[in-house]
Formats: C-alpha cells, sequence, structure tokens
C-alpha cells in the first residue's frame, strides 16, 4: 500500500514533529511516499535543491501513485487543500486529521464534504486510533 502524507509546509511548519511521528507510525502500514513532510530540517522556506515546478510535477506523480492520502490539516496551508481536491478528482481515499481544542474551526470544505473522512482528535494516541481504523478499513 502507497500512502500520500500531507502537511503543511510553507504554510507553517510547527507541527512537524508531530508529522513524523505520524509517518513513522504509518510506515507499519505500507510505503509512505511524502516522508520528507516531518524532516526537521526543512523548513518554511524550502528545499533549496530543487525547483518549485519540480517539487509539484514529483508531488502529482507521487498522488497518482498513492492508494490513499491522509492529511493533518490543523495548520492551514493551501498547497495540503489543493492536495486534498486533486485526491478526490482522482478517486482517492482521504482521511484528514484535526486537533481540537484550539479554539480553530476546520473548514466545511472538508467538514461538510462527505467524500472526506475527518478525525478530530486530541492527543496523538487518538490521531493513530483513527489512522489504524481508516487503513483497517
Ligand atoms: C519546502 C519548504 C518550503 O518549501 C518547500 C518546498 N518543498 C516541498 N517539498 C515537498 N512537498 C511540498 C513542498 N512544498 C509543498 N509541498 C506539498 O504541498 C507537500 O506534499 C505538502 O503536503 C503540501 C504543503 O503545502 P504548503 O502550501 O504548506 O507548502
Amino acid at each position: 500500500m502507497k500512502i500520500y502524507f500531507a502537511g503543511s509546509i510553507r504554510g507553517g511548519r510547527d507541527d512537524r514533529g508531530l508529522y513524523r511521528e505520524l509517518i513513522t507510525f504509518i510506515s507499519g502500514f505500507g510505503k509512505v511516499l511524502t516522508e520528507h513532510i516531518g524532516e526537521k530540517t526543512l523548513s518554511e522556506m524550502g528545499e533549496e535543491f530543487i525547483s518549485d515546478k519540480e517539487i509539484f510535477k514529483r508531488d502529482m506523480n507521487w498522488l497518482m501513485e498513492s492508494d490513499l492520502v491522509i492529511a493533518e490539516v490543523t495548520t492551514p496551508s493551501l498547497g495540503v487543500g489543493y492536495e486534498i481536491a486533486c485526491a478526490e478528482s482522482l478517486g482517492k481515499k482521504i482521511l484528514c486529521l484535526f486537533r481540537k481544542n484550539e479554539g480553530k474551526r476546520l473548514s466545511a470544505m472538508l467538514t461538510g464534504n462527505t467524500y472526506v473522512s475527518v478525525g478530530e482528535y486530541s492527543r496523538i494516541e487518538e490521531a493513530k486510533e483513527i489512522i489504524r481504523d481508516f487503513l483497517n478499513n
């Protein structure tokens, strides 16, 4: 199983440690194509050795190749929103994970979209449980 993990990059890197832990967990179920999303060294400023056009092409190819998409959507990101919309058009299964109790509400374009599974969690263990249920179905 090939899994596309989406998480904010230029939208903000505050959750990169969380992404890393989730990617490690998800790797137990299949191949995560986008392991770099959790990398400490990947800052908001970007990968210096690859152009934006190359990033877009590479990521779209991975998205097409993937069997399903798991997106951590607590930190709003235009790129993640775009990937979710593309994944829906491509007919991929999509799980969005949103950390609640931070005084923020997730976009109605996700919560109101019956195509997308949305899992709200407080602790990372709950997020893992949601992922486990999603992947086992
Ligand atoms: C890295 C740091 C800043 O800019 C970069 C460029 N590198 C990227 N490398 C890989 N994937 C990227 C990059 N930029 C965006 N993406 C894709 O968009 C990822 O798959 C993320 O899920 C999503 C993040 O979008 P933004 O809008 O938060 O950057």
